[in-house]
């Protein structure tokens, strides 16, 4: 990613720049950061930048000349994504932060003075977000708060180890206090519980911390908690057919878009997916409105969905169409349905023995033989899934005869053996390999199988995974 920041005050941002996490990736190339001192574009001949407010008030503008030749010298005058830092902005939040770092280049325009004249702003800026409500002296502090937020987010940018997404603010819970040695420190010891070896009293007691710290100190926070946790209570009554839902929500991964009673819509934003259960075709309706517009792909629980997403929308078999609110018209007929899927769940705790040995995380060097064998989804989405560390081989003789791997929602799938080496177990291993990493995560296992597929239901049930009573529709956009 590059990013180019306008400022007068281009020293401020070289030592951070050069600092930390961020300087690393610039060293490693992954990033790279220019500060733009706008005073070298001023046209005057004392390199004056600022002048008094039309109509009086306090202090001195940035004049719009300076600002726009920068900005034009910097992006050509294209379309690159302009933020313009101020306290009149809205509020940057990680959602920002993680939209931010799927850009290819950015600028930030830093203020000073008392901000910058209108007209410049109108025909450069994109964005205007604050780092939060109190009141600084300019924008590059702000600048350098943004640009660390996004920039921690760019692949390769954090250590292998720490990875930015399974962290704090996923589960909508602050994160627990933390202890190193010495095992005393004015005469402060280390609670016991984390010396005592025993990892779920461990978690259960980091997960207590967490929830009273929430519930003390952001109780918008802890609210949004409960509201997840309830549902998931909920559905856990079901849990066969609900399974991806309860694991969307545990995993931090979805949100509650509406939930009333059995009328239930989720929205994972990662993967651009919806998930829809209705008591009824109307209150499927009404639901209808609250789709995101980006949604890519559907998970519907009943069949009568399906004539809402992809019917005619004036359809109605029960005689009630025709009087479509426009946002439902938005959605109707867009979608086509892609497969009707039974759900099947592993609910031990224990892993599974893997049988073959030669199991391995795949590589972009292994790209090629994937996307060569699995049809269901393009080249570029085997590519996402390995460039996550989400797709395991199987290798006999240093040779690939198989692989499997974690769908973007989160399911398990992806999985294929060579012709010449099935019935020998392979898939077997590799299922038990993916649940047994899935198990080491803290999650429930679980994957979509379709109508149909006898096959892979006797596998599955042969390892011990349920299967569901019911099945769910997967549409996607047309
Ligand atoms: C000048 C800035 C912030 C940039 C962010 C945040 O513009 C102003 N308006 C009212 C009072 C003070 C200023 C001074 N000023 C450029 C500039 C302040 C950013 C800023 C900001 N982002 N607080 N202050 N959260």
């Amino acid at each position: 990613m590059k990013i180019h920041v306008l400022t007068l005050f281009p020293e401020m941002l070289k030592e951070f720049f050069q600092s930390s996490m961020i300087g690393r990736a610039v060293q490693k190339g992954i990033l790279s950061l220019h500060a733009v001192d706008v005073r070298g574009y001023s046209l005057d001949k004392h390199k004056k930048v600022d002048d008094y407010p039309y109509g009086g008030g306090a202090g001195m503008l940035m004049q719009a000349q300076p600002v726009f030749d920068a900005w034009k010298d910097v992006t050509g005058g294209g379309r690159v994504r302009t933020v313009y830092v101020t306290p009149q902005g809205i509020p940057f939040t990680q959602r920002m932060a993680e939209e931010l770092a799927k850009e290819e280049e950015l600028v930030f325009l830093c203020g000073h003075y008392e901000g910058i004249d209108q007209r410049v702003l109108e025909e450069t800026v994109t964005d205007y977000v604050s780092i939060g409500d109190y009141v600084l002296t300019g924008g590059e502090l702000p600048a350098m708060v943004m640009i660390d937020a996004v920039g921690r987010l760019i692949p390769g940018v954090l250590g292998n180890d720490s990875s930015a997404e399974e962290e704090s603010f996923y589960n909508d819970l602050l994160e627990y206090p933390q202890y190193s040695r010495p095992e005393i420190w004015h005469d402060k010891k280390v609670p016991d519980v984390l010396l005592s070896g025993d990892h779920r009293k461990i978690s259960q007691w980091r997960l207590e911390q967490s929830r009273r710290r929430t519930a003390q100190i952001r109780p918008d926070l802890y609210a949004k908690y409960e509201r997840r946790q309830e549902l998931i209570g909920r559905l856990m009554k079901d849990k066969r057919n609900y399974i991806h839902m309860i694991e969307s929500l545990r995993r931090g991964r979805a949100e509650i878009l509406f939930w009333e009673g059995d009328d239930i819509l989720l929205y994972d934003r990662r993967c651009v997916t919806c998930m829809i259960s209705a008591s009824c075709r109307e209150a499927g309706r009404r639901m209808l409105d609250l789709i995101p517009g980006e949604t890519r792909s559907v998970v519907a629980s009943q069949a009568f969905l399906n004539e809402l997403f992809c019917g005619s929308g004036h359809s109605g078999a029960d005689g009630s169409g025709g009087g479509e609110v426009p946002e439902a018209a938005r959605i109707c007929s867009q979608f086509e349905i892609h497969s009707e899927c039974s759900q099947l769940l592993y609910t031990q705790k224990t892993p599974l023995p893997v049988q073959h040995k030669d199991i391995r995380l795949l590589t972009m060097d292994q790209l090629d033989y994937v996307s060569e064998r699995y049809s269901y989804d393009g080249r570029s989405y085997v590519e996402a899934r390995i460039r996550e560390g989400v797709m395991y081989g199987a290798f006999v003789e240093g040779e690939q005869v198989g692989f499997i791997g974690m769908h973007s929602e989160g399911s398990l799938g992806l999985l294929y053996v060579e012709e010449a080496y099935r019935r020998h177990g392979i898939a077997r291993s590799l299922e038990a390999y993916m649940i047994n990493r899935t198990l080491e995560k803290g999650w429930t296992p679980y994957g979509h199988v379709m109508v149909g597929n006898e096959g892979s239901f006797a596998l599955q049930e042969k390892m011990g995974l349920y299967r569901s009573d019911r099945t769910v529709w997967w549409l996607e956009r047309k």
